[in-house]
């Protein structure tokens, strides 16, 4: 990826988080990766603004409020909450946190609304079309449609909005792409974004009437306004826009426009598209750059709430510790591509390149400084080939890592410097200042030993500099150990700038060594998967204790449990920041009855003639039989199934589905399949036994 600033100033955002889950580790990337990104900066003498926060309106957090039997406001603050906590246990160096319920927010969104409409970029109509709650996005499809980003079924709605004049940003928008190619990283996103936009841009609906939860537009209450208008206008509100306050003006001069938006791949268009044009339409400075992540993926799919597959910062943070989480993601995960979470490559990776790689270089030069020397760093003497060998790969390393590490490369990056742990550890063992042949004098053993344990601490110390933003605590414990004073405050004061070799001091007192990463055994992985399982059951066992259950049923829970069932039965007004909770998962479905089930026709059909349909990349169209009649069903499977292996086959259809058109044909009814990954890719239901066409399914 490009470099994104060589400025004096930097600000840097995460997407702000929904409320309607808890945080996990797909969250804790983003966040952990500005977080990093964040000290590299500061350690470097720049000014840095680091942003964090919640997203807390819209239908998605109103209906799960909802489900849970809470007001949005005080279910909004339980999980905000949570992921407050969860950034404070991991030790993140934001500087801060917004909410999007917060006053200063609100009033800076309906400053953006109002500039936006004084301006003539917004107007009012009506939209009549399809909604998908879970994206919070407008789909442009027929009624009946799947999200195209998430497969979930959308709604429809018909409602008069405010409309924001989309439509005029394509050129402008194609012309910023072309001009700033640094502006949407990575590469893939950008070539994603500029297509879309080639496609043509409509306008876009920036009201809602039909829920109360969100911003109400000014002079016109009854709307609300789009969830993420409100959402991507963080990034400026946080920093004071909105405000007369001249603090807050001050401090939006200052770190406006940001440098970062960091976000997950998925959200790529709201964030290079309509931000971007709100911008320019309100004539405010665009970001420097937009950079995605690419998703953690566990047991192959995206880790999400709504596939069920988390895994949680707090579990590998218990059993790790915050670093190794931090070095993992950085050091495993291709920045920018979608890569694999398991314990399996966590835990090697811990041993291997933390436990076994820096951790014990360090214990073992600590240690034999004080064997040797009494805990003082001796003079390096004369100094040979081998060292000046070292001295270069350092040297070398410093800048390469540098460089990668600013272009976003960061497992590269760490690839580079953990080279340095490997040649510092060879020239350790090469010397082997503990071992003394007979033909040495004891004069020439101190020597070497001056030499090699001098040569290896400095070595050592510019590791450990260039590694303070990935593994903070555990590089401020090395610094101390080398006698070389608390390092956040080093770093805060840019003192980690230019880490140049020799800059240690003769005779600094080591601090006694203490242990930085203990190797994992065995047991570790099963640890960090039986803390998943008790925290999925606790969570479980409160929500099944009902919204009648009282404090005294739940007095034995788990702290967890317990916030969940007081959530649930409405007992805890707010949970303070930093409490134990786990009540997201009071998200539960909300149950039908067996009548309702029953209004569903299920029935086998046998399909007759399968085709594609003209023009659709995504439609079949199939002729099934019922047995006592025959009828036609368009069915999105195009992509997963050829036409002609359907023949013939037996499948599942709700058979009394309203008619409806597509593409010119009509549809009776609707296939049924398992909706598999994020794609949601179609599995189409079907029978082990042979199943005689036209039975029902009850
Ligand atoms: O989209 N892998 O919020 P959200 C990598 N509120 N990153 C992941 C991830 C995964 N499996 N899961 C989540 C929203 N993330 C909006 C944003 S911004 C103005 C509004 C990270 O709670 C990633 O950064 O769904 C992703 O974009 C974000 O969490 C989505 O969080």
């Amino acid at each position: 990826m490009t470099e994104v600033s060589a400025q004096q100033r930097f600000y840097i955002t995460t997407p702000i988080y929904y409320v309607n889950a808890r945080p996990h580790l797909g969250h804790a990337y983003s966040t952990i990766v500005c977080d990093a990104v964040a000290r590299a900066k500061r350690a470097q003498g720049i000014e840095t603004w680091f942003l964090t926060g919640t997203d807390e309106h819209g239908q998605k957090i109103e209906r799960s409020a909802a489900q849970a039997g809470r007001s949005p406001a005080e279910f909004a603050s339980a999980i905000s909450g949570e992921f407050r906590a969860l950034w404070q246990r991991l030790g993140l160096s934001c500087d801060d946190f917004i909410r999007t319920t917060e006053p200063r927010h609100v009033r800076g969104v309906q400053k953006l609304f109002r500039v936006l409409r004084d301006r003539g970029f917004i107007y009012k109509g009506s939209y009549t079309g399809q909604y998908c709650v879970s994206d919070e996005l407008y789909v442009d499809a027929p009624p009946g449609s799947v999200c195209p980003d998430c497969g979930r079924p959308t709604e429809t709605v018909s409602e008069e909005n405010y409309f924001f004049k989309l439509s005029a940003f394509e050129r402008r928008l194609l012309e910023y792409y072309e001009e700033h190619p640094e502006f949407i990283q990575p590469e893939a996103r950008r070539n994603e974004v500029m297509a879309f936009v080639r496609g043509g841009l409509k306008d876009l609906s920036v009201s809602r009437t039909s829920f109360r939860w969100g911003i109400p537009v000014p002079d016109d209450e009854k709307h609300v306004i789009y969830v993420w208008m409100d959402a991507l206008a963080n990034y400026i509100t946080a920093l004071g826009y909105g405000s007369e306050d001249p603090a807050d003006k001050a401090r939006f001069e200052r770190f406006w426009p940001a440098d970062v938006h960091l976000i997950g791949k998925e959200i790529s268009r709201f964030h290079c598209v309509y931000w971007p044009a709100f911008l320019m339409a309100a004539g405010l400075p665009l970001p420097r750059a937009v950079v995605a992540n690419g998703w953690l993926l566990f047991d192959k799919s995206k880790m999400s709430k709504s596939v069920g597959n988390i895994v949680r910062a707090e579990t590998v943070a218990e059993v790790l510790g915050v670093d190794a989480l931090r070095y993992f993601l950085l050091r495993e995960i291709s920045f920018g591509q979608d890569g694999n979470f398991t314990f399996e490559a966590l835990v090697q990776r811990y041993n291997g390149d933390l436990a076994n790689g820096y951790g014990n270089l360090v214990s073992r030069v600590v240690a034999m400084v004080h064997r040797y020397f009494g805990g003082r760093l001796p003079e390096a003497g004369e100094t040979g080939e081998a060292e000046a060998e070292l001295r270069g790969t350092a040297e070398r390393v410093t800048r390469e890592f540098a460089a990668q590490f600013e272009a976003m490369d960061f497992a590269r990056a760490l690839e580079t410097l953990w080279s340095l742990v490997a040649a510092t550890d060879g020239y350790l063992t090469a010397a082997a200042p503990w071992k003394k042949p007979t033909k040495r004098t004891d004069e020439e053993q101190v020597r070497l030993q001056a030499r090699v344990l001098r040569v290896a601490a400095e070595a050592i110390r510019v590791v450990t500099a260039l590694a303070w933003p990935v593994i903070p605590e555990s590089a401020a414990k090395v610094w101390a150990q080398l006698g070389l004073g608390d390092m956040k405050q080093a770093a805060q004061d840019g003192k980690l700038k230019s880490i140049a070799w020799g800059g240690m001091a003769s005779g600094t007192a080591f601090a006694e060594p203490a242990p930085l990463f203990p190797r994992a055994e065995k047991d570790a992985m099963e640890r960090m998967q039986n803390l998943e399982n008790e925290n999925n059951q606790s969570a479980v066992a409160a929500v099944s204790a009902g919204p009648t259950a009282s404090a005294g049923q739940t007095a034995q829970a788990t702290p967890a449990a317990e916030a969940v069932a007081a959530a649930t039965a409405g007992q805890a007004a707010e949970v303070a920041p930093g409490a134990e909770t786990a009540a997201a998962a009071v998200v539960e479905k909300a149950k039908i009855t067996i009548e309702d089930f029953a209004k569903v026709e299920l029935r086998v059909a046998q399909v007759l003639v399968a085709e594609r349909v003209p023009k659709s990349d995504k439609l079949l169209r199939l002729e099934v039989d019922l047995g006592d009649e025959k009828r036609q069903i368009l069915a999105g499977i195009a992509q997963y199934y050829e036409p002609e292996k359907l023949v013939g086959r037996k499948v599942v259809i709700v058979a009394n589905l309203a008619p409806r058109k597509m593409r010119g044909l009509e549809s009776n009814g609707m296939v049924v399949a398992a909706s598999v990954g994020d794609e949601g890719a179609p599995v189409l239901a079907g029978f082990l036994e042979d199943v005689p066409v036209g039975a029902r399914l009850k």
